[in-house]
């Protein structure tokens, strides 16, 4: 664990950005994707979504006009940042659980008071380089301190040459969302401890609501969610040697009112037996892969959530039809 690792070639950082590199297992695509497919309940996680082509079908889906949680979560900092700023203080350290995508970080930053450094946390070092190089070009008085590890186990913050007043955890995108309880109990205890004493966590949790708006926002019309799924077995095909012929699978999204979350799969259209990494694996006709969860909150389950990390919800904030909630949390 050394901040000197000597990045891979052709990699050079920009002034004021230092990379802490604590070398996160490599991911196994492979080995997480057989395993996912020789159980009973095939699976495969909501994190092999975002290949370079996967990232970019998300960024379309942000855009969608069904897909109301982005657009929502920036118009509630935009609304609200003062007073976000506010209950922050001067002289934070921001650290952002995964690469921010830019636009809700800077917004974040530039209403902040004298921050004194930007901590991206992200398993993947080309993502997190990328916006460390974008945040230091953008706010040249920042330090820029990215952290290359696997952010649901706790980690060793880097210390910024300025002593921050208080850490600021930031988590939005309610990718909170993509986790069981328990793990995101364990999740929102790791911020816990991010934030250090004194500390606040900011995130985004997309709330509970009816069926049709929420089923909608995850079969849209243009079909850009069902191709973000299906990326997934032309990733498989890309990088797997696997065979999935993709027009025999489709996407499913489906509301599971009793889990309070929507549950996306592939599903097969037919018997079928397909090859991955060498093995050979058999679909039932109607049998699925799940691919994703998206937990929505009702506020008083998440608070009860947060408190269990030892987090207390100090104000939330929501746009008027109560889609989406932008909240802060404190820790003593
Ligand atoms: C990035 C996990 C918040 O759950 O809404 C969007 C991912 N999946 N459409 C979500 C997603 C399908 C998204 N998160």
């Amino acid at each position: 664990m050394s901040a000197s690792h000597p990045l891979p070639s052709g990699v050079r950082l920009p002034p004021g950005v230092r990379l802490l590199d604590l070398h996160p297992p490599r991911s196994d695509f492979r080995a997480d994707v057989l395993k996912g497919l020789r159980r009973a309940e095939k699976s495969i996680s909501p994190k092999y979504f975002y290949d370079a082509a996967g990232s970019a079908l998300f960024d379309a889906i942000t855009e969608l006009p069904e897909y109301y949680p982005t657009r929502t979560e920036l118009a509630i900092m935009d609304a609200h940042l003062d007073k976000m700023a506010e209950l922050a203080g001067p002289g934070v350290s921001v650290i952002e659980f995964g690469a921010g995508s830019g636009l809700k970080t800077r917004q974040l930053l530039a209403g902040l008071e004298d921050p004194i450094a930007y901590v991206p946390v992200d398993i993947s070092r080309q993502f997190l380089l990328g916006s460390a190089e974008a945040i230091a070009e953008a706010f040249p008085a920042l330090e820029v301190l990215p952290v290359c590890a696997d952010f649901t186990r706790p980690f060793q913050r880097p210390q910024p040459d300025r002593m921050p007043l208080r850490n600021l955890v930031y988590f939005p995108g309610s990718t909170i969302g993509n986790f069981t309880r328990d793990e995101a109990l364990s999740l929102l205890q790791v911020m816990h401890t991010e934030a250090a004493a004194g500390g606040a966590l900011l995130i985004g949790v997309d709330l509970r609501k009816d069926r049709r708006t929420l089923e909608r926002a995850y079969n849209d019309a243009a079909g850009v969610t069902a191709e973000f799924n299906l990326n997934l077995l032309e990733r498989m095909n890309r990088e797997l040697g696997a065979d999935f012929d993709p027009s025999r699978f489709e996407h499913r999204a489906t509301w599971n009112d009793a889990a309070s979350r929507i549950e996306m799969r592939l599903v097969s259209r037919a018997d079928q037996r397909v090859r991955v990494a060498g093995e050979a694996i058999d679909f039932a006709a109607g049998e699925a892969i799940l691919t994703e969860y998206s937990h929505k909150y009702e506020l008083d389950q998440f608070a009860g959530l947060a408190a269990g990390a030892g987090f207390t919800v100090a104000q939330v904030w929501t746009d008027p039809d109560r889609l989406f909630s932008v909240q802060f949390l404190t820790r003593d």
